[in-house]
């Protein structure tokens, strides 16, 4: 009975364990999500975010007449040949030790983005000052190529208007936000600008999502390969 009971516990209960202590090691890590449906149609997104209009603040504002996720979105609009900017308040703790870290938003402008400007720049701050990471329409920037990965992906959310959303994942690996500048938390800023007068924006969907390190996926499959072992060997004929 006893001898059961072990073998209970060897091949079956272990492996479970080893199973979900890996996928909570590797569990993807949303460090920061926003997708602003929390804040009031017309409202500003504070406090979660600063937001800069060189014209008029009511020109910058939550809106519900484009999203990209859910019914909300910023709704940014630029007079003539100027920019406004949304810059994180709060900064957000990098935890887990990730492999890298990935920046993505949706943004759509109601003409060409091409044609009439649009993203202007993304950028973050790891605790030592806003850097460029992004700029003119998605240009990667840093001659040393610390930024790695740009994808630019059309939302399949239908549009009312000219432009559709565009999904923008940027990632930043560990070599260089911990390595290079041992940093533990970070910030994000995107800013628009327009050749028109009254071109709008919308930007949705801003996420920051931590990369597990490769050998929690390898415990991971390890952990799963040892389940079925388990189930194997408790049940031969199969
Ligand atoms: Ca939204």
């Amino acid at each position: 009975m006893l001898s059961l009971y072990f073998c209970t516990v060897k091949v079956i209960l272990l492996p479970i364990l080893f199973v979900m202590t890996c996928l909570l090691h590797v569990k993807a890590d949303v460090l920061f999500s926003d997708s602003f449906e929390a804040y009031a149609d017309g409202g500003l997104p504070s406090p979660t975010w600063d937001v800069y209009n060189p014209s008029n603040l009511s020109l910058a504002h939550v809106s519900n007449a484009e999203a990209s996720v859910g019914s909300q979105s910023m709704y940014i609009r630029n007079g003539d040949s100027k920019f406004s900017y949304l810059e994180q308040n709060t900064a957000i703790n990098i935890s887990g030790n990730p492999d890298a870290l990935v920046f993505s938003f949706d943004i759509k402008g109601t003409y060409s983005l091409a044609s009439h400007e649009g993203l202007s720049s993304f950028e973050v701050d790891f605790g030592s000052g806003f850097e460029t990471v992004l700029s003119d329409l998605g240009e990667l920037q840093g001659g040393d190529h610390t930024y790695t990965g740009t994808t630019l992906t059309l939302s399949s959310t239908a549009s009312s208007s000219t432009a559709p959303f565009i999904r923008y994942a940027i990632t930043v690996p560990k070599t260089y936000f911990a390595d290079v500048l041992s940093a533990s938390t970070v910030r994000t800023k995107l800013s628009t600008k327009s050749g028109w007068s009254n071109l709008n924006f919308y930007v949705d969907n801003i996420t920051v999502t931590a990369i597990p390190e490769p050998s929690s996926l390898l415990m991971l499959l390890s952990g799963f390969g040892l389940l079925f072992a388990g189930m194997r060997t408790r049940n031969p004929r199969s």
